[in-house]
């Protein structure tokens, strides 16, 4: 157990040493603490959700591992959440997908109302948190065919039509409800495995079926739309509709947030770089922080340079305003509770060592073409005591300091998720 005293000595240390290089940590922990991480609830099951839980995942995602106690219903998601919260400092926001809705009677994916989700919104409001949101369009006899909303089956795309309409009501309903604005995120799965010819018509439909589907307008203090692209996906390797490069196009040409999930990209490619390049434009950004490791593969965040260059990007130039962080992982290799802790509190870490980074004096540096001293500082601010910084706030918000937590994910383990069958 890590000792409080020994943590507020610590701090008062790396205090001084950042106030040497005229870093306040005080301010920068205040920074941090204003940041909500949007908690993805499909960690928590393997995207398996509430409303068809024999429903097999499909739709060109998987999930690999089956690590003993996953939650099998939305009380156990909950619960699992409050635990994962519990030991995650500051106060966040969880992002649910349709099939996470509640209904004694069966529904189906174009008839779910912001009733289904009461529970999820009271539980958010209880506690303070925001709620983000996402259709499914995956997982469903009706996405089989391997198209949603470009469907060219009038009868296939109209139900994801109607399926995305109600689920920007329902992200309506969460902004209206927490006080907190909701981000709806669309992502669809539609695409080829082997090369089309035609490769502008699904495109077409996919952009007059978003416009049908976002007719209606709500407030933006309640919900604003966010459009994900994507290179490919298992099973569409050739060809998918919703790329990068058209959904944001949409994003921009609709006035809307343009989603970059850091895992759909190439490797040597900086997701970070990607928010700096649209910037100018004043584009809204919604962010799914995950880790490909060779593809998109989802692997938990870990303290890595990708992560690095996305909370730097962010940070220093001043996108934090006008970006909507989220999380997007899914490991059942390992204890599904651990895996939102380290994520969370990886992304978490990152964004307070940015934050600890004397801007002033690197701006001007770079400013008067003191390119030597740019790169020298920007290395030795590398090895100074963040960390120590981490765990005073750690201290403070009443949630364990370093490793410690690992031991209540055990116990929890122990009392409540090796109960389940
Ligand atoms: C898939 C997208 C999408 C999903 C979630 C479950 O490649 O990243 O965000 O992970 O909708
Ligand atoms: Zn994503």
């Amino acid at each position: 157990m890590r000792n409080a005293e020994t943590v507020q000595k610590a701090y008062e240390i790396a205090k001084e040493q950042y106030a040497g290089i005229g870093v306040d940590v005080d301010k920068a922990i205040e920074a941090l603490d204003k940041v909500r991480i949007s908690m993805h609830c499909w960690q928590g099951d393997d995207i398996n959700g509430s409303l068809f839980p024999d429903q097999e995942l499909s739709g060109t995602i998987s999930v690999t591992g089956n690590y003993p106690g996953k939650a099998r219903n939305a009380d156990e998601l909950r619960a699992d959440l409050d635990k994962a919260l519990s030991l995650i400092p500051g106060t966040h926001k969880v992002n649910l997908h349709a099939i996470y809705g509640e209904s004694d009677e069966p529904i189906d994916l174009d008839q779910i109302e912001p009733k289904h989700f009461a529970k999820w919104v009271e539980w958010a409001k209880e506690r303070g948190l925001g709620l983000d949101f996402n259709g499914t369009f995956f997982s469903h006899p009706k996405a089989e065919s391997g198209f949603t909303l470009s469907s060219a089956d009038p009868e296939v795309q109209e139900f994801w039509i109607e399926h995305l309409r109600r689920v920007r009501e329902i992200s309506n309903y969460f902004g209206q409800e927490t006080g907190i604005v909701s981000c709806n995120n669309i992502w669809i799965p539609d695409g080829y495995k082997d090369n089309p010819i035609d490769r502008v018509s699904p495109r077409k439909r996919l952009m007059e079926a978003l416009d049908k589907a976002r007719e209606v307008d709500y407030p933006a203090e309640n919900t604003l739309d966010a459009v994900e692209g994507k290179l490919f996906g298992t099973g569409v390797e050739a060809y998918t509709v919703g790329t990068h490069e058209f959904y944001l196009s949409y994003a921009m040409s609709r006035g809307i947030l343009w989603t970059i999930d850091s895992g759909h990209f190439h490797p040597t490619e900086d997701p970070g770089d990607k928010f700096a390049a649209v910037a100018p434009f004043n584009q809204g950004l919604y962010l799914h922080v995950s880790r490909p490791m060779r593809w998109d593969s989802d692997h938990v965040v870990i303290a890595d340079d990708m992560l690095r260059n996305i909370t730097n990007a962010l940070v220093y130039n001043d996108l934090i305003k006008t970006t909507h962080i989220g999380l997007d992982f899914f490991d059942a290799t390992i204890n599904r509770v651990a895996a939102y802790v380290v994520g969370t509190r990886n992304t978490q870490k990152a964004l307070l060592q940015s934050f600890l980074t004397p801007l002033e004096d690197l701006k001007a540096a770079e400013a008067e073409g003191d390119l030597t001293a740019r790169l020298a500082l920007v290395e030795e601010y590398k090895s100074f005591p963040f960390g120590a910084v981490w765990d005073y706030y750690c201290l403070t918000k009443g949630v364990p300091v370093g490793e410690d937590w690992l031991a209540e994910v055990r116990q929890y383990e122990k009392d409540v998720l090796s109960k389940r069958a």
